[in-house]
């Protein structure tokens, strides 16, 4: 490919064959020229300090207005990141959007002033609100796709319904859509590049990656990022691609480059890689100065290559305009973002009282007593246990609501379809069997398996949420969640919030955790819930028993809120617990406890596989001690019954609080804090924690037994605090 400069007769015939007439050639300008300038205006607020960052998009705006033309605005989806300021406006995104959100005005219409600038977001534009965080968003887009794929083939779950997350979850979709997304060329050594460019193959998704080589990654040079310097080179070999490598400063190339990427998309054939070559004249950031890592030599090549100047360069030679008509297409151009920055200083800013809006749904309270429904009677007088009751409660949803999906390592009961049409296979559903027969109910468009890769699944969970599905996914142990915490923690947790209530994701991520397996070992018997209740805008829920289990999870599904549901494996198919199927419509809602136990000396608060050991510890302090325990089962962590708390403390005035996890800086400590601060008035003795020791479980079962809570140690705690 030509890194050089495209000379003027080359630039003709690629106009004649991209079929771009003189007046778009003229509004490609137009909106390059833009772009540019709204970074110059906003370099000149920065140095003015009535800005707080500036990022700009300098050098990329070729390859971008291509882009934005080659697509349809509001048809297509978009998940692009920080350079693409001329790719929002030539979508229709204004100047005076930009700048509000530099500003951090409450109008800023991507994230009311909560994000920084150049962090797009715009719903009517179908430009999906992303993070800072590098490379995260491609994982949205092929989860993106993988909607629209779906509701084109099972329209019927697009329709409306009251009483769930539906009722606020518009979907639009059309069937030969196409998802954009952007990265730098940097980026592509994250993971969850790699991850994308995986499940898009795989899949065939109509996903257009667009990587824009400025050859850095803040000071870091391209062959450092990239073995070789090239990523194309790399990729090459992924299958259905459409695959291009194309000199982005040059517009009418770039263009008819995307044309062929978009074609290839819409027509069902793949997804499409479009690998452009741009220039960094602005350094990083304004917090950024180049000359610190690449000499003058480098960075005068860099300005030959302005596509800026190109442009203007050719709309010249080419006689389309000429100096007077370009200087007055400029003039137009400054006037308009000279405007706009006069009206964003004018706006208001957000007020403090909004702060704690969308960090969850304003529509949908899961907390609602009136969720609160009776088990059913059913024929099925059994008594079943967790596993059975979650498995139940899944078929129940997916049977009443089609726009539920199951993704996860290993729930596909058999990703070979014909060995379970065959009758060769029963199937396996899971590595705890809960999701045994989704697929063969449900088919293997709404039950299958994802990559071994954690990011993955929660990535792709984001960007199918955010278009109406309702992923339920799984991670198959909470020890390997880490690869995931990434795309939960800055991604789905925070997606409502950043955009200030224009885009939400409400997934279910369902994760079997906890020990006391005789053999867990370290990477099978962590818990951790704490890191999760840390976690701004995501429900946490940690059932004890089979009925609890399922209500909860119903409550999980139909919530308007992405939500953690946390399975212990050891209550899985634990005798404690049991219960009949309570019908398909039992619900409980977040942030309602449950008295395990009535008792008038002391309170455990407590939650999870403890509760059965807080029991057994009751029954004997009760047996030995006379000692009349009271247990709180908090059923949610995040939201948790403080009232069930203060309540319960208030009667006893004594409280342990025990919890599985680690005793420093676990779940428990926040509990403990909360009750010395609001309830010490009312204690007769200091608040306890039960826990687990501060290191890792061991294998051993003598060392496993010794380093997490046993009934015997609650009992010991219960018996000294009594005696207080
Ligand atoms: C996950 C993550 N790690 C680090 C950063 C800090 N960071 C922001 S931009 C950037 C460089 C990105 O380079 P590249 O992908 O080439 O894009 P460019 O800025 O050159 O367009 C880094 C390291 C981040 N935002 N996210
Ligand atoms: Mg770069």
């Amino acid at each position: 490919m030509a890194k050089t400069a495209v000379r003027d007769a080359e630039q003709s015939k690629a106009s004649a064959v991209s079929g771009l007439d003189s007046e778009r050639l003229v509004e490609i300008y137009r909106l390059m020229y833009l772009s540019r300038r709204t970074d110059d205006r906003e370099i000149l607020l920065k140095r003015q300090q009535k800005i707080f960052f500036q990022i700009s998009g300098a050098g990329h705006e070729a390859l971008l207005v291509a882009a934005g033309m080659a697509l349809k605005s509001g048809y297509d989806w978009f998940f692009p990141y920080y350079r693409d300021r001329a790719l929002a406006l030539t979508l229709g995104s204004t100047v005076e959007d930009m700048l509000l959100q530099a500003v951090g005005a409450a109008a800023d219409p991507s994230s009311g002033g909560r994000q920084m600038p150049s962090h797009w977001g715009n719903t009517k534009l179908n430009i999906v609100s992303q993070s800072s965080a590098t490379a995260t968003q491609v994982l949205h887009a092929v989860g993106c796709a993988e909607a629209g794929r779906y509701f084109s083939r099972h329209p019927e779950a697009a329709e409306k319904h009251d009483g769930d997350y539906r009722q606020f979850k518009d979907v639009t979709f059309h069937g030969d859509e196409v998802v954009y997304t952007s990265l730098g060329e940097g980026s592509t050594s994250q993971g969850e590049f790699w991850e994308a460019l995986n499940t898009a193959s795989n899949l065939k998704l109509p996903v257009l990656f667009v990587v824009e080589d400025n050859g850095y990654a803040i000071s870091v040079p391209v062959e450092v990022n990239t073995p070789g310097g090239n990523i194309s080179t790399l990729v090459a070999n992924f299958p259905n691609f459409y695959f291009a490598e194309v000199d982005g400063t040059d517009p009418i190339e770039s263009y008819r480059v995307f044309e062929e990427a978009v074609a290839h998309c819409r027509a069902g054939k793949g997804p499409a890689f479009v690998h452009g070559h741009v220039t960094r004249p602005y350094s990083h950031s304004f917090s950024d100065d180049d000359r610190a890592y690449r000499p003058k030599s480098e960075l005068e090549a860099d300005s030959m290559r302005d596509p800026l100047q190109k442009m203007q360069m050719f709309l010249l030679r080419e006689g389309i305009l000429d100096a007077e008509a370009i200087n007055r297409l400029e003039q137009q151009v400054d006037e308009e973002v000279r405007q706009a920055a006069e009206r964003a200083l004018r706006a208001p800013f957000p007020e403090p009282a909004s702060i704690p809006l969308h960090v969850y749904s304003e529509d949908y309270d899961p907390t609602r007593t009136a969720l609160q429904t009776k088990p059913a009677q059913t024929p099925d007088a059994q008594e079943r246990t967790m596993a059975d009751l979650i498995n139940a409660c899944m078929k129940d949803e997916m049977r009443r609501d089609p726009r539920i999906i199951v993704f996860g390592e290993d729930v596909a009961d058999c990703s070979r379809e014909e060995y379970l049409r065959d009758g060769q296979v029963k199937g396996k559903g899971g590595v705890f069997k809960l999701t045994a027969g989704l697929q063969a109910e449900f088919g293997s468009d709404r039950a299958f398996n994802s990559p071994l890769a954690e990011a993955n699944i929660v990535g792709r969970a984001v960007g199918q949420a955010v278009r109406g599905l309702k992923p339920v996914v799984e991670i198959q142990f909470f020890d390997y969640f880490w690869p995931a915490m990434h795309q939960m923690r800055n991604e789905l947790a925070s997606m409502r919030w950043r955009s200030n209530g224009t885009f939400s994701s409400p997934a279910v991520i369902r994760v079997a955790i906890g020990g006391y397996l005789t053999g867990g070992s370290i990477y099978h018997s962590q818990s951790g819930e704490s890191i999760f209740t840390h976690t701004p805008g995501v429900r946490v829920v940690f059932p004890s028993n089979a009925l609890d289990a399922n209500g909860l999870l119903r409550t999980a599904i139909r919530c308007d809120d992405p939500v953690l549901f946390l399975e212990h494996k050891r209550l899985y198919r634990e005798t404690f617990g049991r219960a009949p199927y309570p019908g398909p419509d039992y619900m409980i809602p977040f942030g309602k406890a449950k008295t395990m136990r009535e008792g008038t000396d002391l309170t455990i608060v407590t939650y999870g596989a403890v509760v059965p050991r807080a029991l057994q510890a009751a029954q004997k302090a009760q047996r030995e001690h006379g000692i009349e325990t009271e247990i709180i089962d908090l059923r949610t962590l995040s939201p948790y019954d403080w009232e069930a708390i203060a309540t319960s403390v208030k009667k006893t005035s004594r409280v342990i609080v025990a919890y599985e996890d680690m005793l420093s800086w676990g779940y428990g400590a926040e509990i403990a804090a909360r009750i010395a601060d609001e309830l010490f008035e009312d204690l007769d003795a200091p608040v306890k924690r039960v826990a687990a020791m501060d290191t890792f479980v061991a294998y051993q079962p003598v060392l496993e037994d010794v380093i997490l809570p046993q009934p015997e140690h609650i009992y010991q705690a219960i018996a000294k605090l009594a005696a207080y």
